[in-house]
Order: C-alpha cells, then sequence, then structure tokens
C-alpha cells in the first residue's frame, strides 16, 4: 500500500476524523496573517507577532520536512437551546466542555509520528503541531483540502462542518500530496473546489456577520480579535472594555455564535472522541454556582479543560461580567464577596455588574461598601460604578 494511504488510515485509527498531505515548502496564505498582524488585530497575542518570520515556512522547524500531515478533530457537540439562553446561567463555548484537545491530539499525533517512523525506519522524530508551534494551521487544512475558509474565518469541511479541531505533523518524509482545492471567484462568493467533485462556498449568506454582537467579524473572512468575545474572554488578561461587557451576554468561556448560526454546521455529527464528551459541570452551570468558585474550586473543577488557559481571575472577571447581564438581585451576594476580597480586576467587575443588578439592592449595596471599605482602589471603583455624580454629591 501507498504509504500516504498507509498514514491516513493510521491516523483514522488514532481517532482523528479527517487527514491529508501537503508538500512542505512556503506558507500558502502568508501574506493575509501578515496584513492582519500589521493591522493590529492580534490585541496582545504578541506571540502571533513574534510568529511572523517563522510561519513563512514550516521548514523553519523542521527543516529536513519534506510533508505535512494536517488533521481534524470533531468536536461537535448537541446544545440545549433553553439552557443556553438562560441569563442565569454561563455559557461555555463547546470546544471547552470536554478535555483540553492539545493534549488529546498532540498525544495522537506523537503515536502517528513514533508509528511512521517505525514504518520507515527513521530515529528522528517529526514535529507536531496543535497552536504549540507557529504553523498557519486553518491555511494548510484549507491548502491539503480539509475544507474551505468560510466568512466567520473557520475552516468548514463540507460534510463535517466547523467544529473541527485542526493539528498536525511535519515530517521528513515523502509523502504522495493530497492535491489542493480549486480556488475561484463565484458570483457572490469565492467558491473551493475539491478534487473529489466537492464545493464550499458561502455564497450570500452573512449569517455569521450579522450575529457576531459585538462586529468583530467587520468583513467577510475578516476578524478583528481585539473585539472577539473569545478573545475577551480567554486570552486577554486585563479589564474588559465596558463598551462590550454588555455584548457578552452570557459568554464565560469562549463564544460559538458565529458557529451556531453557520447553514453547514446542520450536517454536523456529534464528536466520538470519548475524551470530548462534555463534562456535566460545563454545560451552562448556575452563575450563582460559579461567581461562588475559589482559586482551589476553579482547579478542581476545570483541571484539565481549556479553560485554565482564563485562569481563576480572568475567568472570575468574565462571570461577573455575565452576572451583570443577567441583572438580578440574587447574585449580589456573590458579587459583594468579590468586590471585597477578590484582587482588583474582578472586584471592578463586580463593581460594574453591582451596578447594573435591577432594582435599588445592587446600588445600595454599592453605596454602603463605599462607605465601609478603607482600601482607596476598592473606593475609588465603587465611585466609577456608581457614576461620576457619587463622590460630588456625598
Ligand atoms: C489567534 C487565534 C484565535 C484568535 C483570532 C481568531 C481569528 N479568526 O484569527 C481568537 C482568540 C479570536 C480565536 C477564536 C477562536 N478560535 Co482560534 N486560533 C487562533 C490561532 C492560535 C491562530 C489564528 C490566526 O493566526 N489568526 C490570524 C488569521 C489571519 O489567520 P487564520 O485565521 O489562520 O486565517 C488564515 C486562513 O484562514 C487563510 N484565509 C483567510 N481568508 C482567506 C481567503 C481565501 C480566499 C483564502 C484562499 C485563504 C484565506 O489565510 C489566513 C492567514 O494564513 C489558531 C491556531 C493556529 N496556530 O493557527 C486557533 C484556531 C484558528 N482557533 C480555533 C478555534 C476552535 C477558535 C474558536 C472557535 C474558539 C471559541 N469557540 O471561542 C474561536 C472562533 C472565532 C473565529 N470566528 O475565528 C481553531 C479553528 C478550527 C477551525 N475549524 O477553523 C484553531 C485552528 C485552533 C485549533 N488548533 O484547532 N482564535
Ligand atoms: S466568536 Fe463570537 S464574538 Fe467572535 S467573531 Fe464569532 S460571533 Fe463574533
Ligand atoms: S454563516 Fe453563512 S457566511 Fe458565515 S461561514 Fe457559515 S455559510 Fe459562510
Amino acid at each position: 500500500m501507498d504509504l500516504a494511504r498507509a498514514v491516513k488510515e493510521q491516523a483514522l485509527a488514532l481517532g482523528f476524523d479527517l487527514v491529508a498531505i501537503a508538500p512542505a515548502g512556503p506558507s500558502p496564505e502568508w501574506a493575509r496573517y501578515r496584513a492582519w498582524i500589521e493591522r493590529g488585530w492580534a490585541g496582545e497575542m504578541t506571540y502571533l507577532a513574534r510568529h511572523l518570520v517563522p510561519k513563512q515556512d514550516p521548514r523553519v522547524l523542521l527543516p529536513e520536512a519534506r510533508s505535512l500531515i494536517l488533521v481534524a478533530l470533531n468536536y461537535a457537540h448537541p446544545i440545549d437551546p433553553v439552557l443556553a439562553q438562560d441569563p442565569s446561567r454561563g455559557r461555555i463555548s463547546i470546544y471547552a466542555l470536554g478535555r483540553d484537545y492539545h493534549k488529546i491530539m498532540r498525544k495522537a499525533l506523537i503515536d502517528l509520528d513514533q508509528w511512521l517512523a517505525g514504518q520507515t525506519g527513521r530515529s528522528s522524530r517529526g514535529r507536531v503541531f496543535v497552536d504549540s508551534a507557529p504553523v498557519l494551521e486553518r491555511a494548510w487544512a484549507a491548502h491539503a483540502g480539509l475544507g474551505f475558509i468560510g466568512k466567520n474565518t473557520c475552516l468548514i469541511h463540507p460534510e463535517r462542518g466547523s467544529w473541527l479541531f485542526l493539528g498536525g505533523l511535519l515530517v521528513p518524509e515523502a509523502l504522495t500530496p493530497d492535491p489542493p482545492p480549486r480556488i475561484r471567484k463565484g458570483l457572490r462568493d469565492i467558491v473551493w473546489e475539491f478534487p473529489d467533485g466537492g464545493m464550499g462556498t458561502c455564497g450570500a449568506c452573512t449569517r455569521c456577520l450579522d450575529v457576531c454582537p459585538t462586529a468583530a467579524l467587520t468583513a467577510p473572512r475578516q476578524l478583528d480579535a481585539r473585539t472577539c468575545i473569545s478573545y475577551l474572554t480567554i486570552e486577554q488578561r486585563g479589564p474588559i472594555p465596558i463598551h462590550l461587557r454588555p455584548k457578552l451576554g452570557n459568554w464565560v468561556f469562549g463564544c460559538d455564535l458565529c458557529q451556531e448560526v453557520c447553514p453547514w454546521n446542520r450536517r454536523a455529527r456529534p464528536a466520538t472522541h470519548p475524551q470530548l464528551r462534555p463534562h456535566p459541570d460545563r454545560l451552562a452551570p448556575p452563575l450563582l454556582d460559579l461567581l461562588a468558585l475559589d482559586e482551589d474550586a476553579f482547579r478542581a473543577r476545570f483541571a484539565g479543560s481549556p479553560v485554565m488557559r482564563a485562569k481563576w481571575e480572568g475567568f472570575m472577571r468574565n462571570v461577573c461580567v455575565a452576572a451583570g447581564n443577567w441583572g438580578d438581585p440574587a447574585a449580589v451576594e456573590g458579587l459583594m464577596h468579590h468586590l471585597w476580597h477578590s484582587p482588583l480586576l474582578v472586584a471592578e467587575h463586580a463593581a460594574w455588574a453591582l451596578a447594573r443588578v435591577r432594582g435599588a439592592a445592587g446600588r445600595a449595596a454599592l453605596r454602603h461598601a463605599r462607605d465601609a471599605i478603607s482600601n482607596p482602589q476598592r473606593r475609588e471603583l465603587i465611585d466609577r460604578a456608581l457614576g461620576e455624580g457619587i463622590s460630588s454629591n456625598q
């Protein structure tokens, strides 16, 4: 059997849902990446600018590389819309409901590399990448034929949809590559024509652009990460800009809206990987439960999950914003705890949320705290939450 075919069979046997091969060489679509970095759309993700040069050609990571094996792992999971839209509950993106995909994919890719090394007798190692290395994963995956790039910027497989994690392996073997899709300009949108006769395009659809609460999708296939809820709740370390907070709704980690509305995801099949099975604790947990998590409880609850990336402080900041958007007096007690005892970042978001609680309870609690708290920084953030007028009124 051809080695490329055997590699693909092995990748599927290791649990991946899709696999394709591209010849190692200069990265496709690197100029788009450079333009995105130069616009400053990566925000605080400064490592992405540092990756600009190495992303130009993956052989920088492994000079003897001749092929890239690109894989996708399906993480689709149906979500109960009633629970998801309940403002008293926090929403965690589907990708973070199970075990951290980096760990799952990394291990399977190392196994694939060892298997291949065994077949060809090499003693050196290939190079695995799952976000971990400077590789343009979406561009390479699209180039190898794993899917097309939708207006939401996600890689979409015509039959599987976009709930796919991407990753791969750089290897020294010259494997027979998959022919890249033909990309042409259609009447309404770009069209990807795949060698097997399949086709991918968004056509006239603009659902993802229309649904995005923060208008982070500024145009088809253009995403300003600085305003994306996924970036704000996961990657950004400091305060969430005040004007964007109401738009976060009840998202406490990530955001799936631009994928949920995508018609291509109607065909998605639920994930079968056992480690991606959603943890019941992560399916729309009540905000009151989340507000009550201290650092140890947070770690115990989210150990091994992508949620750990936000760290307790970032996560609690997000929970406070969601509680403010809920605006229910039931949240006052939990928010007050953070106002008094949590680091200033969380305390400031708790104060913001208290000022948004319906009725008088939240603002009364804030005024009371202002009189009782001696720490000037905490008093200042309470003043800010209550509005400029309060200090002159007292
Ligand atoms: C930084 C980052 C983010 C940022 C920025 C996202 C963005 N759209 O740029 C933030 C934090 C916002 C983010 C959010 C999410 N992310 Co993210 N993220 C990344 C990361 C680390 C780099 C992406 C990047 O370089 N962006 C800059 C842009 C310019 O590059 P790009 O998106 O890769 O786009 C390239 C191609 O799409 C192509 N291209 C674009 N337009 C066109 C048009 C044509 C005609 C052609 C031919 C090519 C083309 O050129 C671009 C440059 O090479 C990748 C992992 C990786 N190493 O690549 C994961 C990755 C893209 N993220 C992923 C996921 C799952 C998510 C979320 C769904 C998580 C969530 N639910 O919260 C959201 C989705 C939001 C969205 N609509 O993209 C997956 C995407 C899988 C998929 N099916 O596409 C990746 C690949 C991680 C992984 N290993 O699976 N992410
Ligand atoms: S993940 Fe959410 S905020 Fe980000 S682009 Fe998609 S819909 Fe907009
Ligand atoms: S929602 Fe519509 S426009 Fe957006 S990626 Fe899906 S098909 Fe394309």
